[in-house]
C-alpha cells in the first residue's frame, strides 16, 4: 500500500497512528513515525465522513464508471454467484430505480435455506453478490431492501466480507437472526479498522425461512437494493 501525506510519503502502514515514512523533505527515508508524536513533523491522519457507496445508485452493468461526483467516482465492478437473467445480475442491487434488484438462479434455496455450494469463504455457503469500489473504504454500516413483490426471498441470515485483492476475504459482519423494519429494510453497523476495496454479501437464509407466510416461495435469493456506507482516507 502507498499513501501520501502532506510533504512525505507513507511507505508502510502499521496502524492508524504508526507509519514508515519516505521521500520526506525533513525526515530520513524509512523512518517510523507516529501520528501525533514524531521526531520530525506531525502527520495529520484524516478520514472522510461516512458516505454512501456508490455515490449514485445508477449501476447499469457489471463494469460501470461513475463520473462527475464529488467523491466515490471511478469504476465499480460487480459479480454474482448465480443469476436469474442478465438484467437481474449483481449490479442491479446498486440501481435504485430498479426495484426488482438482484435475482439469483431459481431453486438454490428450499423454504429459505440454502442448498447449493457457492461461497466466498468455504465454511459459509450461499448465493453472493460482490462489488469492487474505485477506492478502499472502511465499512461502517449497510442497508438491504426487499423487492416489494418478492419479500420472502430477501436476505435474512447473511455475512459481509471485505478484501483488497478480490481473493482473500475477511469476515466483517455476521447476521444470524431475522430482522426487518416496516419500510422493508434490514440494516446493521459494522466495526472495522481496515480499508477494503471489495465487499461481498453471502446469503445463507432468506426471509422465508422464518416466515409462516409464503414460505414455499423462498427458493431464490432476490432483493431490491444493497446500500454500503463507509469512510475513505483523505489525502
Ligand atoms: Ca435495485
Amino acid at each position: 500500500m502507498y499513501f501520501k501525506f502532506k510533504n512525505y510519503n507513507i511507505i508502510e502502514f502499521y496502524d492508524q497512528s504508526r507509519f514508515k515514512a519516505g521521500g520526506c523533505v525533513t525526515c530520513p527515508d524509512g523512518k517510523i513515525v507516529n501520528k501525533d508524536k514524531t521526531g520530525c513533523d506531525t502527520i495529520t491522519f484524516s478520514e472522510s465522513e461516512e458516505r454512501m457507496y456508490p455515490p449514485t445508485r445508477t449501476l447499469t452493468s457489471a463494469s460501470h464508471t461513475i463520473l462527475g461526483e464529488s467523491y466515490g467516482y471511478g469504476l465499480y465492478e460487480t459479480w454474482e454467484s448465480t443469476r436469474y437473467n442478465t438484467s437481474s445480475a449483481g449490479f442491479s442491487a446498486f440501481n435504485t430505480s430498479d426495484t426488482e434488484g438482484y435475482h439469483g438462479a431459481l431453486y438454490q434455496y428450499n423454504h429459505g435455506a440454502y442448498t447449493g455450494n457457492n461461497f466466498i469463504v468455504s465454511d459459509y455457503k450461499g448465493d453472493w453478490v460482490k462489488i469492487g469500489l474505485p477506492k478502499p473504504i472502511k465499512l461502517t454500516r449497510y442497508r438491504i431492501y426487499e423487492r416489494p413483490s418478492n419479500w420472502t426471498r430477501a436476505p435474512s441470515y447473511f455475512r459481509i466480507y471485505g478484501s483488497n485483492n478480490n481473493k482473500e476475504w475477511t469476515l466483517l459482519h455476521d447476521k444470524n437472526f431475522f430482522e426487518y423494519y416496516s419500510d422493508a429494510h434490514t440494516e446493521g453497523n459494522v466495526v472495522s479498522n481496515e480499508y477494503y476495496k471489495y465487499f461481498a454479501l453471502v446469503v445463507n437464509k432468506l426471509i422465508g425461512y422464518d416466515s409462516l407466510e409464503s414460505k414455499r416461495d423462498a427458493y431464490a435469493l432476490n432483493f431490491g437494493a444493497w446500500y454500503i456506507y463507509g469512510k475513505e482516507q483523505s489525502e
